[in-house]
């Protein structure tokens, strides 16, 4: 499987709830590994873009309250398949339909507080990575882990 690179956000529900290090070691447990790690407040306008295709939406204008209502930590997480095994791990946006043994199963109650965003498909881990880390705050590492976790 292809070497990808995702986005992936504790929102402020995650921060605020002190789950930050519960949510970042199941990703981290499942063998992803951090290239990129930030606590930040996101702002408005970063919302905005970021948020860009759920414009008009009935739940647009609750979702940039909520993504800007407190710091979030944003990272960048490299896998196999990282794309697709990150949001796997979150589970489905609504917690009360996402299985047990997920992020948002097992933390979260509601849609509008589901704890984790990831990116949902190649094009979009592109654009969403150069909107939070410039070129230089991501760090290409050899793990020692590396060939216990990859054949
Ligand atoms: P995703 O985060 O699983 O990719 P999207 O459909 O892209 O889900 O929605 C983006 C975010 O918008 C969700 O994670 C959630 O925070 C919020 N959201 C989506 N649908 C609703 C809703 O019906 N009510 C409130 N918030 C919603
Ligand atoms: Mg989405």
């Amino acid at each position: 499987m292809a070497l990808e690179r995702t986005l992936v956000i504790v929102k402020p529900d995650g921060v605020q709830r002190g789950l930050v290090g519960p949510i970042i070691s199941r990703f981290e447990a499942r063998g992803l590994k951090i290239v990129g790690m930030k606590l930040m407040q996101i702002d408005r306008d970063l919302a905005a873009r970021h948020y860009a295709v759920h414009e008009g939406k009935p739940f647009y204008a609750g979702l940039i309250d909520y993504i800007t209502s407190s710091p979030v930590v944003v990272m960048v997480l490299e896998g196999p398949g990282a794309i697709d095994i990150a949001r796997r791990t979150m589970g489905a946006t609504r917690p009360a339909e996402a299985q047990p043994g997920t992020i948002r199963a097992d933390f979260g109650l509601e849609v509008g507080r589901n704890l984790v965003h990831g990116s949902d498909g190649p094009e979009t881990a592109r654009c969403e990575i150069d909107l939070y880390f410039t070129e230089d705050e991501l760090i290409s590492w050899p793990r020692a882990d590396d060939r216990w976790v990859y054949e």
